[in-house]
């Protein structure tokens, strides 16, 4: 108000035509406030990312603290600390200016996520929660359903319940897992895009289905901001370390310090358009900054198979490997050794042989229906949202094996102290 009655004022100075030259100084100088005024009492926006625990929810939840968001973060209650991912960036609750908050929750119960919701306002909901291991839906199909399609409905009912369907824009984690990797629904270029059809090949890739549509449908119903980003793999050094990047590069790591025998792996032979998920987080916040809400693929547009992955992280290593046999039969061998590299990274090679077996096939990580290969067209993203990702292959196999080696370095240690180290194997 006070800055219409100054306005006025000035306006009215000014048609009096007295001293106009301090009127124009003064109508300048509350213009400034007016900006300073206005930018500083910015509406602090406020974020609500459900899986906030996983891979990429600490990194959304990094990015939008940097961003100068408050965040909220949805964590389940476990019988162990779970929060590893994101410990970095929690404060003291006590501390003034905290601007990250995590509630207990869960996406199968609805009235806490009607409370969660209600409690935060929040202006986006990122709903990254999910059971996100395809292999493993095939083993609790129902609960796939009823977190990763049920879940997302709770969370738009929520919205609406709470009469929030204005002011709160939601981001949806769809997958290309949707598309089934069928080959005759590619588009004319090879690519599957926004248009092609979903043909999905697992309890996971089903239960993502209903998500998809569901979010789709409350756009068109209720005219809410809710989009799908159709995201292809997209991996980290944060990469849960059953998925087949993180195995591998995990694996790779403990090889070349001595401290793992051989890695067993499925299907070497599929392929996947991998990025990194610090571009993909990034892609997931432009989806909802638009002006319209729409669905977008968010992908790379390279595929590669298990395999060259496989010999992309060895060779990080300096350790060249091969395969050679079939099916079942398929084993990846060292035929070469990079000592200088290896020795640059600190390790010791001298334990392998050259013609030794560093990767076999076990059937048991074989899928009862498998996704053959995943491409993605970008192009949407990149020319509305101006998406540029920073990363290619190499760079996300060299930040993985980074990470990871320097990981598995730690274990070293422990164990020449005599002290005992975890194996994790799946
Ligand atoms: P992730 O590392 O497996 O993280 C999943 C998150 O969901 C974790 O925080 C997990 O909590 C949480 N969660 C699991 N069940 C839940 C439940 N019942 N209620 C609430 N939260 C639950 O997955 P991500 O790789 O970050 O992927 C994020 C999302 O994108 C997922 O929806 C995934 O399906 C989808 N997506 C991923 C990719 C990819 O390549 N990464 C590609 C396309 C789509 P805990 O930590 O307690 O387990
Ligand atoms: O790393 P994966 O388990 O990822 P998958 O199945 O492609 O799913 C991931 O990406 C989806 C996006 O397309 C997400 F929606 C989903 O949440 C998840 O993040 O397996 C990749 C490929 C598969 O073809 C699998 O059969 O690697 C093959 N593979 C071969 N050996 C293996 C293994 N996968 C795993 N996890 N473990 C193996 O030993």
């Amino acid at each position: 108000m006070w800055i219409n009655y100054t306005s006025y004022n000035s306006i009215k100075t000014l048609l009096l035509g007295r001293r106009s030259v301090i009127v124009f100084y003064n109508l300048f100088k509350y213009g400034v406030c007016v900006c300073i005024i206005n930018l500083t009492n910015k509406k602090m926006k406020v974020a609500l990312i459900t899986g906030v625990t996983g891979q990429d929810g600490a990194y959304l939840a990094e990015f939008l603290l940097k961003k100068g968001y408050f965040v909220h973060g949805i964590k389940r209650r476990s019988s162990s600390f779970n929060t590893d991912r994101i410990d970095h960036l929690y404060q003291d609750q006590h501390e003034k200016d905290v601007r990250f908050k995590l509630h207990y929750g869960d996406l199968t119960d609805s009235t806490n996520l009607i409370r969660i919701i209600q409690e935060t306002q929040p202006d986006e909901i990122y709903n990254l929660g999910a059971m996100s291991h395809v292999k493993v839906s095939f083993d609790s199909p129902e609960y796939v359903a009823n977190v990763d399609g049920i879940g997302t409905l709770r969370i738009l009912e929520a919205v609406r319940i709470l009469g929030l369907q204005k002011k709160t824009r939601i981001y949806q984690a769809s997958t290309s897992e949707l598309y089934g990797g069928l080959p005759e629904n590619k588009n004319a270029a090879g690519f599957y895009d926004e248009n092609s059809p979903f043909y999905p090949r697992s309890p996971y890739g089903v239960a993502k289905i209903y998500g998809f549509w569901i979010t789709k449908n409350y756009r068109e119903a209720y005219d809410m901001f809710a989009c799908n980003g159709i995201l292809f793999n997209h991996e980290s050094p944060l990469r849960g370390e059953t998925f087949v990047t993180r195995k591998i590069t995990r694996a790779a790591s403990k090889i070349g310090l001595g401290l793992q025998q051989c890695l067993y792996l499925g299907n070497l032979s599929a392929q996947r358009d991998w990025g990194h998920a610090k571009d993909y987080i990034e892609a997931m916040w432009l989806i909802l900054q638009q002006e319209k809400p729409e669905d977008y693929v968010i992908a790379t547009g390279v595929t590669t198979t298990v395999r060259d992955f496989v010999r992309m992280a060895f060779a990080e290593l300096g350790i060249i490997v091969e395969f050679s046999g079939k099916d079942e039969q398929e084993k990846g061998v060292i035929i070469d050794v990079d000592e200088e590299k290896a020795l640059a990274l600190g390790l010791n090679l001298a334990s392998l042989k050259l013609g030794e077996t560093v990767v076999r096939v076990d059937p048991k990580y074989f899928r009862p229906t498998e996704v053959d290969l995943l491409l993605g067209d970008p192009t949407k993203s990149k020319t509305k949202l101006g998406w540029t990702p920073k990363y290619d292959l190499q760079a996300l196999v060299e930040d993985m094996m980074r990470s990871d080696l320097n990981l598995m370095k730690k274990d070293e240690y422990l164990k020449q102290g005599n002290y005992q180290t975890l194996n994790y194997f799946e």
